[in-house]
C-alpha cells in the first residue's frame, strides 16, 4: 500500500465514522463506541478482502458480525461500497426500515446473520466455513466478535470446533477495545492472555493495532498463507475511537448523540479529514471532492445520481428485493417523521419492482 492509499483509507474512515454517527443521531438511539472501534477493519476488509462485488453469488466471502450492536459500521461500509442506498441510514432503527438496530439476515444485501444476542454469530461463521469446505467452495468468512462477548461459553465452544475441523477458511477478528456494556473487561470478567488462549486452541494468532492499516493488510497476508488452522486476529482498539470525547468513555456504548455532541463529533471528524488532506504530500487532487466512496473503489458520494444507481442494483437484488418491497409498502402507509429522501427512494423501488424493473 503506498502512503496516498494509506491516506485515502484514513480518510474514508473518517467519513465512515460521520455516517454512523448521522444515522445514530437521526435514529436518537444506538452504540456508537463498538461502532467506531472496528471502522478501520471494516474499510480495509470491505476495500481489498472481502469478495462480495455480487451479493447473491453462492461463492461470496461472508462476514458475520458476531457482535452486532454494532451494525452501524456495518450499514455504513455497505453503503460506501454501493451495496445499499446511503440515504437509507437514515432510516435506521425506524420500525419499517430493513436497517435495524441489530442485523437481520437477508434485509440488505451483506447482511449474512441475524445476529445481537452475542455468542451466537461466531457459531454460525464455523457453519459457513465448514459447509464451504464440504461443498468445495473457495470462499472465506469472517466473523467480528468483541472481547466482552468472548465471555460467553458458546464462543469457546466454537472455537473448539474451528480448530478440530481446521477450518483455515475461518478468521475470527476480535475488537479488542478492553470495555463491555458496564465497564472495563478486565475488571468484569478478565480474558487473560486472551492471544494465549487462541494459540493454545490451535489458532494461527496475529495480534495487531486495529486502526493501523498496514497490520491489518500484514493479518489478512497471514490469513492466506495459513493452510492447516482457523486465523484469529485479535485487533487493539480504542472504543469510540475519533470523537475525543468517546473514546475509551463506557457511556459511550450505547447511547446516541444529542444535538450539541453530535456537532461537536462531526466538527472533530471534519477537522481530522482536513488534516488528512493536507497531510497528502504528493499533491494527490481529493481537496475538492467527497474521496470517501472512491476510497472504496465503488462510488462517488458526491455525484447526485448516485443513490439512484445503487438503488437500481438494489432492487434488482432477489436478496433484498421482498425486503425493499415491504418497507415501501410501510413506509408509504406511516404517518410520522420519516424520512422524505428515504420514503422516496423505497417508493421508487416498489415502482421499479412493479414495472418489473427487477426482471431487467
Ligand atoms: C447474550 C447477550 N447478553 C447481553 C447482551 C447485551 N449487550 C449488548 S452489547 C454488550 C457488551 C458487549 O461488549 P463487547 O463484546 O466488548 O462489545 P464492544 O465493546 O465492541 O461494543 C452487552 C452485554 C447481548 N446483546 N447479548
Ligand atoms: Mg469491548
Amino acid at each position: 500500500m503506498t502512503d496516498k492509499e494509506i491516506l485515502q483509507l484514513q480518510i474514508t474512515a473518517c467519513e465512515l465514522r460521520e455516517l454512523i454517527l448521522r444515522a445514530l443521531f437521526n435514529a436518537k438511539s444506538g452504540h456508537p463506541g463498538g461502532s467506531l472501534s472496528i471502522v478501520e477493519a471494516l474499510t480495509y476488509l470491505y476495500k481489498y478482502e472481502i469478495r462480495i462485488d455480487d451479493p447473491t453469488s453462492p461463492d461470496r466471502d461472508r462476514l458475520v458480525l458476531s457482535k452486532g450492536h454494532a451494525v452501524p459500521a456495518l450499514y455504513s461500509v455497505l453503503a460506501m461500497k454501493g451495496l445499499i442506498p446511503v440515504s437509507l441510514l437514515d432510516t435506521l432503527r425506524r420500525i419499517d426500515s430493513p436497517l435495524q438496530g441489530h442485523p437481520k439476515l437477508g434485509s440488505v444485501p451483506g447482511i449474512e446473520m441475524s445476529t445481537g444476542s452475542l455468542g451466537q454469530g461466531i457459531s454460525v461463521a464455523c457453519g459457513m466455513a465448514l459447509g464451504a469446505k464440504i461443498k468445495g467452495q473457495k470462499l472465506r468468512v469472517y466473523a467480528v466478535l468483541g472481547d466482552g462477548e468472548l465471555q460467553e461459553g458458546q464462543v469457546w465452544e466454537a472455537i473448539h470446533f474451528a480448530s478440530h475441523y481446521s477450518l483455515n477458511n475461518l478468521c475470527l477478528m476480535v475488537d479488542w477495545n478492553n470495555l463491555q456494556i458496564d465497564g472495563y473487561v478486565d475488571d468484569v470478567m478478565n480474558l487473560r492472555k486472551m492471544d494465549d488462549r487462541f494459540r493454545a486452541n490451535g489458532f494461527r494468532t496475529i495480534v495487531i493495532d486495529g486502526h493501523d492499516f498496514i497490520e491489518l493488510q500484514a493479518a489478512f497476508s497471514m490469513f492466506h498463507q495459513t493452510k492447516d488452522r482457523p486465523t484469529a486476529v485479535i485487533m487493539k482498539t480504542i472504543k469510540g475511537k475519533g470523537v475525543s470525547y468517546m473514546e475509551n468513555a463506557v457511556e459511550w456504548h450505547g447511547k446516541a448523540p444529542n444535538e450539541e455532541e453530535y456537532k461537536q463529533a462531526i466538527l472533530e471528524l471534519d477537522q481530522q479529514i482536513r488534516e488528512l488532506r493536507r497531510m497528502n504530500v504528493e499533491g494527490t487532487d481529493v481537496g475538492g471532492q467527497r474521496p470517501g466512496g472512491m476510497a472504496l473503489g465503488m462510488v462517488d458520494l458526491s455525484d447526485p445520481k448516485w443513490d439512484d444507481a445503487v438503488l437500481d442494483s438494489f432492487a434488482r437484488n432477489s436478496l433484498a428485493q421482498q425486503a425493499l418491497k415491504e418497507h415501501a409498502a410501510s413506509m408509504k402507509d406511516i404517518d410520522f417523521d420519516v424520512n422524505e429522501a428515504a420514503a422516496d427512494i423505497a417508493g421508487q423501488a416498489a415502482d421499479n419492482l412493479t414495472k418489473g424493473g427487477s426482471e431487467r
